[in-house]
C-alpha cells in the first residue's frame, strides 16, 4: 500500500503570491545537501504550483553582494559570514529571493521553510526570515526490533527492519525527506533494548545496507546512529565479562568500533540503555554509570561518534510495600554523584519526567541540578501513555511547559530550554529527542493528528520559542490547507487535546492507574501491587505518593525556591500535588472544592471536551479527504469510548474508597 506524505503531501495551490521565483533557482555550490535542497524546491514548485524550475549553476566567482545584476529567481548561497550550525536567512529583494546559510544544511532548512510558506498562503514579497536552530542535536529515538515490531509502536510495523533484515526502500528517502523537513539532525534506528540480532547490528553483517542507509540520511543533514548493547563484548566476543575496567573488554570495543566506523562512516555514534529494566551495565560490575559510558566514548572518540547514555535507571523489584525507595528519586541518585565525570563526547539523556512519560510529571530534577555533564531531553511523542494515538492527544503544550520550567541553576538561562541548548553551561553536545511514534501504516502514524507530534517536535527543537498554536497552525495549514474553518476546528481539538486526556484519566499528577504491560485503558490497582514503583497509595482516607520530607524527600532533590514550592502543600503546583503529597479527600483545592469532588468533576468534564472535539471533528465532513475524514471519526469514536470508561471507573473506584457522593449527584457506579 502507498503510504501518504503527511504535511508535504503537496496539492495544487489555485494562487501564489511571488510564484515565479520558483522558475529559476540558482545555486552556487553543488554537494549532496544543496542538490536535496534544489530537488526539493523543485518538486515544491512542480507539485504546488504547477511550475516547472530551470537550476542554474552560478560559477564560483559569484559576487553576491553585486545582486543588482543577478535575474529574479531562488538563490541558494552559501555564506561562510551567514548563519551557522543549520541556520540560514531567507530574504526576498527585487524579485530575488536569497537563501543564505554557513552550512549546507542551512540551505536545505530554508528551502523546506520557504516550501512551507508557499504552502501556508504566505507572500514571498519581502520576506526576510532569520532562523538558528536552538538545539545542536535534534534527534528521533526509534524503538524498532529487528522481526519488524516496535516496541511501543501504535503506527505499524517498522519500516527499518523486517525479519531480521535491515530495510533500504524508497520509504527510507521519504522518511528522511519528511524528518528533515522539520529540522531533525540525528535519527537512532533501533530499539534501546538491544537484544539478539540487533546486537550484531554493529558488525559487518549489516555493513552494506547500514551504509546506504547513512548516505540517504546525510543528503538530508540527518546522521544515523544505533543503540549498542552493552554485553556484547560477551555476546559478541565471546568474553566472560563486559566490565568497563577490564582491558580485554575495552580492546574489544576498540577493535569493534574501528570496524564499525569503517563500515559505516556516516554513523553519528550510539545511544545505551543500561543498567535498566534488565539490561546489563557497569553496575553488575560495581562500576559507575560513568565508568561504562567512558570506556565507551573513548572507543568511539577517533571516529568523533558521540556517546548517548539514558539516565533511566531505577529498581524495577520493588516491594509495593517499601514507602523508602522512590523510584522518582532514582536517576538523581544515581547520576548527580557523578556530575562532571563524563567524557566531552558523552550526553546524558534524561527523561522530562522523573517517572515515566505520563500525562503530567514534575520536571526531571537533574535538570539544573547537573550544571559539568552534556544533557539531552527525552521526551515521547509515541503515546505510550497518552492515548496510544488512538486518542487524540497533541503534547506540543507538555514539551512547552518542561521545555519553560525555571530550574533556579542561576539567575538567568535556567530554563530547561536553556539548559540542553547549551546556553546555560555552553555545552555543545546537547539538545533533545523524543521516542518516534512512526510505523508503516499509509499515514505514518496511525492517527492523522499524530502526525502534529512528529511535526510539532521537530519545530519545537529546531525553535523553542515557537507557540503550541503556531505550530498546530503550522502542521494543520501545510496538512490541509488554509480553509479557515478546517484550521480553526482543527487547532482547536489539538490544543483541547492534552487538557481532556489530563482530565479524564489520573487526577492531580499521580500517573499510572492503567492497565498494566499494554499501558492502554484504565486500571487504577493495576500497578499497585506490582515491582515497578508505581504506586498512588488511595486509601478511605485520601490519596497520593508523601515525596516531602517526611515521606520519600524527592522534593529535596530539587534546587530552591522549588524544592520549598514543592514541599509546601500551600505551594505545590495542584496540577501535582498527588505527586508529592498524600492528601485528604477532603482537603479544598483553590477552586473551592473538595479534592475527591475535583476528581469527580475533572472526569465527568474530559469526557465532555472528548465530546466537543467529536462535534468539531464532524463539522468537517467534506472539508478534507474523506479517507482522513473517516479514519479520524472512527478513532474519536473510540477515543469518546475509551474516555468513558476512563471516567467511570476511575470516578466509582474513589466513590467507593471515600463513601462521598458526588455533590451533583451523576451517575457513579
Ligand atoms: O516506559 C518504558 C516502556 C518500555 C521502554 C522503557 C525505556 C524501551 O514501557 O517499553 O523500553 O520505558 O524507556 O527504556
Amino acid at each position: 500500500m502507498k503510504y501518504s506524505m503527511a504535511w508535504l503531501s503537496y496539492r495544487r495551490l489555485p494562487f501564489c503570491e511571488g510564484k515565479e521565483y520558483f522558475r529559476k533557482i540558482y545555486v552556487q555550490e553543488e554537494n549532496e545537501i544543496t542538490g536535496s535542497a534544489v530537488y526539493e524546491l523543485c518538486r515544491g514548485a512542480k507539485e504546488l504550483l504547477g511550475i516547472k524550475t530551470v537550476v542554474i549553476k552560478l560559477p564560483e566567482t559569484f559576487d553576491q553582494d553585486k545582486r543588482e545584476k543577478t535575474e529574479e529567481g531562488i538563490y541558494l548561497l552559501p555564506d561562510s559570514k551567514g548563519p551557522v550550525g543549520g541556520g540560514y536567512r531567507i530574504v526576498e529583494e527585487n524579485g530575488r529571493i536569497r537563501i543564505t546559510a554557513a552550512e549546507p544544511e542551512g540551505l536545505l532548512y530554508g528551502s523546506f521553510d520557504l516550501i512551507r510558506q508557499v504552502q501556508r498562503g504566505v507572500s514571498l514579497r519581502g520576506i526576510n526570515r532569520l532562523k538558528l536552530p536552538d538545539n545542536p542535536l535534534r534527534m528521533l529515538n526509534h524503538w524498532d526490533n529487528m522481526d519488524g515490531s516496535i516496541e511501543r509502536g501504535y503506527s505499524g510495523n517498522s519500516f527499518f527492519f523486517r525479519n531480521d533484515r535491515v530495510l533500504v526502500e524508497e520509504r527510507t528517502e521519504d522518511y528522511a525527506r519528511l524528518t528533515a523537513s522539520v529540522g531533525i539532525n540525528g535519527v537512532v534506528i533501533n530499539n534501546v533494548n538491544v537484544t539478539e540480532k540487533a546486537t550484531r547490528l554493529i558488525t559487518g553483517e549489516y555493513a552494506d545496507s547500514l551504509k546506504r542507509m547513512g548516505e540517504i540520511f546525510s543528503k538530508y543533514g540527518i546522521r544515523l546512529y544505533l543503540s549498542l548493547n552493552f554485553a556484547a563484548p560477551m555476546e559478541l566476543g565471546g568474553l566472560e565479562t563486559a566490565d568497563p575496567e577490564a582491558e580485554e573488554v575495552r580492546a574489544w570495543w576498540q577493535e569493534q568500533m574501528k570496524e564499525t566506523f569503517r563500515n559505516i562512516p556516516s554513523l553519528g555514534g550510539f545511544l545505551v540503555k543500561a543498567d535498566s529494566e534488565g539490561r546489563p551495565g557497569p553496575l553488575t560490575y560495581g562500576r559507575t554509570q560513568a565508568q561504562g559510558a567512558n570506556m565507551l566514548a573513548e572507543a568511539v572518540r577517533p571516529y568523533g561518534g558521540i556517546i548517548i547514555w539514558r539516565c533511566f535507571v531505577y529498581n524495577c523489584t520493588q516491594d509495593w510495600r517499601d514507602r523508602k525507595t522512590d523510584r522518582a528519586r532514582s536517576a538523581y541518585d544515581y547520576f548527580m554523584p557523578l556530575d562532571g565525570k563524563f567524557e566531552e563526547n558523552v550526553i546524558l539523556q534524561i527523561k522530562n519526567g522523573p517517572m515515566d512519560f505520563q500525562v503530567r510529571e514534575p520536571v526531571s530534577s537533574l535538570f539544573g541540578s547537573l550544571k559539568n555533564t552534556n544533557q539531552m531531553l527525552e521526551v515521547q511523542i509515541a503515546q505510550e501513555y497518552t492515548g496510544q494515538q488512538r486518542h487524540v492527544c497533541y503534547l506540543i503544550p507538555q514539551f512547552k511547559e518542561i521545555l519553560g520550567f525555571h530550574t533556579h541553576c542561576r539567575e538567568e538561562e535556567d530554563t530547561v530550554a536553556d539548559i540542553v541548548s547549551g546556553r546555560s553551561f555552553s555545552h555543545k553536545n546537547c539538545g533533545m529527542a523524543a521516542v518516534a511514534n512512526t510505523g508503516s501504516d499509509s499515514n505514518w502514524t496511525g492517527h492523522d493528528l499524530a502526525a502534529a507530534n512528529w511535526f510539532g517536535f521537530g519545530r519545537l527543537a529546531f525553535d523553542t520559542s515557537l507557540s503550541a498554536e503556531e505550530i498546530a497552525r503550522e502542521w494543520c495549514e501545510c496538512t490541509f490547507g488554509t480553509d479557515k474553518a478546517v484550521v480553526y476546528a482543527i487547532c482547536k481539538i489539538l490544543l483541547m487535546s492534552w487538557p481532556a486526556y489530563e482530565k479524564y484519566t489520573s487526577p492531580l499528577g499521580i500517573g499510572w492507574m492503567l492497565s498494566p504491560n499494554n499501558h492502554y485503558g484504565p486500571n487504577v490497582d493495576g500497578y499497585e501491587y506490582d515491582r515497578w514503583g508505581t504506586y498512588h497509595r488511595a486509601d478511605h482516607l485520601g490519596i497520593g505518593v508523601e515525596r516531602g520530607k517526611t515521606g520519600t524527600g524527592f522534593t529535596q532533590t530539587y534546587l530552591e525556591p522549588n524544592a520549598s514550592l514543592y514541599e509546601e502543600i500551600e505551594t505545590c503546583p495542584e496540577e501535582l500535588l498527588l505527586f508529592f503529597h498524600y492528601m485528604p479527600y477532603t482537603y479544598r483545592l483553590k477552586s473551592g472544592k473538595t479534592l475527591i469532588q475535583h476528581i469527580y468533576d475533572s472526569h465527568f468534564e474530559g469526557v465532555e471536551d472528548v465530546e466537543k472535539m467529536v462535534n468539531l471533528w464532524e463539522g468537517l465532513k467534506g472539508k478534507i479527504p474523506d479517507e482522513v475524514f473517516k479514519r479520524v471519526k472512527l478513532r474519536m469514536d473510540h477515543q469518546l469510548d475509551n474516555s468513558a470508561e476512563w471516567r467511570d471507573q476511575i470516578n466509582s473506584y474513589f466513590y467507593r474508597k471515600s463513601f462521598i457522593m458526588d455533590e451533583k449527584g451523576r451517575k457513579i457506579y
